[in-house]
């Protein structure tokens, strides 16, 4: 029993039957090869290349490799008990400019990696868009652009053509959320750009991309994809309960949440978030036809949960504290929500500094399914960084790492018991990867990667998670 849950627990806490039990990655973050076989530079080649922007000049140019070592993780990935591997496609080894056919080396990777894993009894789960737009699309205006969503349409029927035979869950794209505001507001990821009109057309942009690749992946593989979009979903809470920090929360929950929600499951962007954005933008980017175009029926609703999100109004001359746990920067990522300080959570934190928080992940999962009925949730990223080292003996000892995870699967093992429908837990990350500004700084990983030998040594929470996936159920942390 965790320290968050109330009820004492005197029987095995099981999932429901078909539960999926994974771990994600992403593209970018795990593949390296970052120049073979025709792919081109992304705006995350270009962004860490700059000065400054990621830790110690990191890149994704090696990574972990694992374009090259694929055939292995996919056996780690066994050994773990996964019965689900969500992973992204990179659309710049798929479509190197972002237009045009598609490069048949490029889709074989993926191809072949989905034979390994459907061999291993591993369910693929497809992300299409984890952030690494092709540069030259990024060239032409990026995702405050159009035409930028209509061409990752006809990237998503590509994939779609290629992989359909194979594949039938498909996320269309990952935190659209991050892509907008921290990569074209606040300018902590790429492509680096810090103006809130951009951001708030990247957002529409964005989802009317979601809209056209899920009326893609339809059309290419009718009545075969089971369609989802994974959003980072804020949990916000006010710091207090004045009038001042409910309506500082209402503002965050409007741009960071619902203008995603809204159009996505309303068929509407909210009124309050229009008139929050008022004096930004007239919205006029949004044409008539949009908001039916993105609301395509889902099979499921990707949430991504790490850590709550507190917020109060500032009273006049006090300071204005900032950090949303996003990275600092000097230009806000929430449009129409600038004035608004953010709060360090209470309680321990990870690596990162985000404060360890399960009854977040459960108020988040009870209240999406009470909003929104019948619409499966799978949580497609949980997880936690810490300080992990090698021991003496070669194995990695991350006790912190299962109690985070054990308060989070208990949290959502509860929300289940009280009415969410959720069907699936996937663990961020299969492996430490690149975590974008951070470099190879901080470690998600279940399973410990050696950068120089790039040697993976499943940590103790790997094969803890590999109880907890093997018997469906949650494993003591003293087991682990
Ligand atoms: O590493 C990222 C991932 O790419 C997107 N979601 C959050 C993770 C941890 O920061």
């Amino acid at each position: 029993m965790t320290a968050t849950d109330p009820r004492p627990h005197t029987t095995t806490r099981r999932f429901p039957t078909g539960f999926l039990w994974g771990a994600a990655t992403a593209a970018y973050q795990i593949e390296g090869a970052a120049a073979e076989d025709g792919r081109t530079p992304s705006i995350w080649d270009t962004f860490s290349r700059t000065p400054g922007k990621v830790f110690e000049g990191h890149t994704g140019d090696v990574a972990v490799d694992h374009y090259h070592r694929f055939r292995d993780d996919v056996r780690m990935m066994a050994d773990l008990g996964l019965s689900a591997y969500r992973f992204s496609v990179a659309w710049p080894r798929v479509q190197p400019t972002g237009r045009g056919p598609a490069v048949q080396k490029g889709l074989d990777f993926y191809r072949r990696l989905v034979d390994e894993l459907l061999g291993a009894g591993i369910e693929p789960v497809v992300t299409l868009y984890h952030w690494d737009l092709p540069q030259e699309l990024e060239a032409a205006g990026g995702w405050p652009e159009r035409s930028t969503a209509e061409r990752f349409g006809a990237y998503a029927a590509l994939v779609g053509e290629a992989l359909g035979d194979r594949v039938t869950r498909w996320t269309t794209l990952n935190e659209p959320w991050c892509t907008a505001f921290l990569g074209y507001g606040s300018g902590v990821h790429a492509p680096g750009r810090t103006d809130p009109v951009a951001a708030l057309r990247a957002a529409h942009h964005l989802n009317l991309a979601h809209g056209l690749a899920a009326q893609a992946l339809h059309s290419a593989r009718p009545g075969r994809a089971r369609l989802s979009i994974s959003l980072n979903l804020h949990e916000i809470r006010p710091l207090t309960s004045s009038a001042e920090d409910r309506e500082a929360a209402r503002r965050i929950d409007a741009v960071g949440n619902r203008i995603f929600l809204g159009p996505l499951l309303d068929g509407a962007y909210p009124d309050d978030l229009l008139a929050d954005t008022a004096s930004l933008t007239d919205w006029r980017f949004v044409r008539d036809g949009d908001t039916a175009t993105i609301r395509q029926p889902l099979d499921s609703l990707g949430i991504n949960y790490y850590t709550p999100t507190v917020v109060s109004a500032v009273a006049e001359g006090a300071d204005r504290p900032q950090d949303d746990g996003h990275g600092a920067s000097d230009h806000s990522p929430w449009p129409g929500g600038e004035d608004i300080a953010f709060h360090r959570a209470p309680g321990e934190r990870t690596a990162m500094g985000w404060a360890v928080d399960p009854n977040g992940l459960y108020d988040l999962l009870t209240r999406v399914s009470a909003r929104y009925p019948g619409l499966p949730l799978l949580i497609t990223e949980n997880g936690a960084a810490f300080e992990d080292e090698i021991g003496a003996d070669g194995t990695v000892h991350d006790p912190d790492r299962i109690a985070y995870v054990h308060g989070h699967l208990a949290a959502t093992h509860r929300a289940i018991a009280d009415g969410a429908d959720v069907r699936g837990y996937f663990l961020w990350s299969l492996m430490d990867n690149f975590e974008w500004a951070y470099g190879y700084a901080k470690r998600f990983g279940a399973v410990h990667v050696d950068y120089e030998s790039l040697a993976r040594t499943p940590k103790s929470s790997a094969r803890w998670y590999a109880r907890v996936a093997r018997s469906n159920a949650l494993v003591d942390p003293a087991e682990g």
